[in-house]
């Protein structure tokens, strides 16, 4: 392939609009464009990268005896009004009425479009188990669509969807999955790493999230240093730790602490460690006002609260709903004496503290000598605390670190959420009616472009892994002008693309330099330079990419050490 055949606009400035590397760096490499906010087109390096990662999906889900079908993107509001989700997404789902006014939406995800499918055409456990998958654009109208392709509103996903007799059914499915998702991102090349997640308002308890490790990555993870558990910090939970103080309950009384609205200003006034404060986080629910209570050395899990008193929807209280509802006063908040309708939960380590400082209720004021039971009520004991680096593992008690990750799969046990509610049920052996035990999957396959970027590029551009690059190698004559250089060029990349390495040649008629250039922007693994010493010696010169490693091959065997390359690459 001829360079100047491909549609790659190359930029030399990045695009202030760009936020993250990936999203400056393919604008740069002309292989997006923006189309609308969150909504891009595709150009031919992105598409061929796309296609090679669909590509590996394809095989993995085949391979664990997933078949492939595609779902329509319009979807009948019916089937989202039976599961009862037609409600809970409100804006985030794109919306369209037909011209006689009939409700649809912009396919979000395809639970409901799947279950509907399989309960009109499977009656039997015979038929069970099945995995269905589709590879396919999704839309999401996200409040602020940003960071490029890794939170766009038109996304490509690859979901599967699994239909078993039962949990044992689900269990293997779930594994074949997880299995599936490990060999995709080693295949792809990338760094990853699996981890429990929290499965959310999807319902459910067993997920595991695939993040690939990037310092950019949205998603904080935590990793045991000693054995190999780790998880979303959302999830992650956490042993009680050990009592920190002890001795006799002191009477309550109350201090004077003007201006002292944080932890560490409380702490500083009464001279006393942030660990004996309480901190006190006030919360607007779907089920009313929620204090949640910490230690003041840690910070609350919204998650954990959400699923610990099943809540749908939880926010910070505003400045009015603590004056009102809690009858306190902002920075002053605290678990003792607050009206009855406000509901306290109390993080485990919380309910062991003796004599520690809150907040009074009272502008200026904290109390002294709270002692949790004696002076307040918790409604709900829990562990609701965010993990923090260093805490003992759940699993082995060593100290936990932290990392950063960007999300570019998942895996969920759903169980019967959606067949009970879409009466998706078949017979067992003895006849009877049972809902199908139900797991869905999705690789999110624009974000796992992106997020290759993200973990894969230098001050020069991007640098792509071999599997999932839309050309392996670049070839480059020195002198545009000189034939030899030219045709020896064409010869090479004519040869390495017969034996199945996808290559360019640059026919540019442009300046070395900038062809050098353009090569190490769009990434390619390697790049061979024919210059006079080709032509004089017979030999190419060929550039790693990624170690900057340079390599001469003669021209008579380059084509068995180029395989020999990327293959170790
Ligand atoms: C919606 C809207 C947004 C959504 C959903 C539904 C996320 C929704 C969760 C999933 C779970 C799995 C299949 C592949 C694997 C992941 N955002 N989720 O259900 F209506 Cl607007 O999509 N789906």
């Amino acid at each position: 392939m001829k360079f100047s055949q491909i549609y790659a606009p190359t930029l030399r400035e990045t695009p202030a609009e760009a936020e993250v590397v990936s999203h400056q760096l393919m604008l740069r490499a002309g292989m997006i464009r923006k189309a609308a906010g969150g909504i891009y087109t595709y150009l031919p390096l992105a598409w061929r990268v796309l296609k090679k990662i669909e590509h590996i999906v394809r095989e993995e889900m085949d391979a664990q005896g997933g078949q492939e079908l595609l779902m329509p993107i319009v979807q009948p509001a019916e089937m989202w009004q039976e599961s009862g989700r037609w409600a809970v997404y409100g804006d985030e789902m794109f919306r369209l009425t037909d011209r006689h006014d009939r409700n649809f939406c912009l396919g979000p995800t395809h639970e409901e479009m799947i279950t509907t499918l399989v309960r009109s055409d499977v009656r039997s456990y015979r038929q069970l188990p099945i995995l269905l998958y589709q590879i396919q654009n999704k839309y999401r109208d996200e409040i602020r669509p940003r960071f490029g392709l890794m939170r766009g509103r038109e996304f490509i996903m690859k979901d599967l969807y699994s239909f078993d007799k039962d949990e044992d059914g689900l269990n293997i499915s779930y594994k074949k999955m997880y299995d599936a998702y490990t060999n995709v991102f080693s295949r792809c090349k990338l760094k990853f790493r699996p981890v429990e997640a929290d499965s959310g308002a999807i319902g459910g308890s067993g997920s595991h999230e695939f993040m690939v490790l990037a310092e950019s990555g949205e998603a904080e993870i935590v990793y045991c240093t000693s054995c190999d558990y780790a998880a979303n910090v959302e999830k992650a939970e956490l042993l009680p730790l050990d009592e920190i103080s002890t001795g006799e309950k002191l009477p309550l009384t109350q201090v004077h602490t003007p201006n002292c609205k944080s932890i560490a200003d409380v702490a500083k006034l009464l001279h006393i460690d942030k660990q004996q404060t309480i901190k006190s986080i006030a919360f607007e629910t779907d089920q009313g006002p929620v204090l949640a209570l910490v230690r003041g050395d840690h910070e609350v899990n919204e998650i954990k609260v959400l699923n610990k008193l099943n809540l749908i929807n939880i926010t910070m209280a505003s400045e009015k709903s603590i004056i009102d509802d809690y009858q306190s006063v902002p920075g002053f908040i605290g678990p003792c004496g607050l009206p009855k309708k406000i509901k306290i939960i109390a993080d485990v380590n919380v309910m062991k503290m003796i004599n520690a400082a809150a907040g009074a209720n009272i502008a200026d004021y904290h109390l002294q000598n709270v002692n949790p039971g004696r002076d307040f009520a918790a409604d709900i004991i829990a562990d609701i605390r965010l993990i923090q680096e260093n805490d003992p593992c759940p699993h082995c008690a060593m100290p936990v670190k932290k990392a950063r990750g960007i999300e570019v799969g998942q895996v969920f046990k759903l169980f019967t959420k959606y067949s009970s509610a879409l009466k998706a049920t078949y017979l067992d052996e003895n006849g009877k009616e049972k809902p199908m035990v139900m797991g869905c999957y999705g690789i999110g396959v624009s974000r796992t472009m992106a997020a290759a970027i993200e973990q894969n590029y230098d001050e020069h551009g991007i640098i792509w892994p071999v599997p999932i690059a839309p050309y392996q190698v670049v070839v480059i004559p020195v002198n545009s002008k000189d034939t030899n250089q030219v045709q020896l060029a064409e010869l090479v990349c004519r040869q390495l693309n017969l034996h199945g390495i996808d290559s360019v040649w640059d026919d540019r008629n442009e300046r070395a330099g900038v062809k050098f250039k353009d090569a190490d922007l769009i990434g390619y693994p390697l790049k061979i330079t024919i210059g006079p010493k080709s032509i004089s010696e017979q030999t190419v010169e060929v550039k790693e990419r990624k170690t900057g490693q340079i390599h001469f091959f003669s021209t008579s065997d380059y084509l068995e050490n180029i395989i020999e390359l990327l293959q170790k690459l």
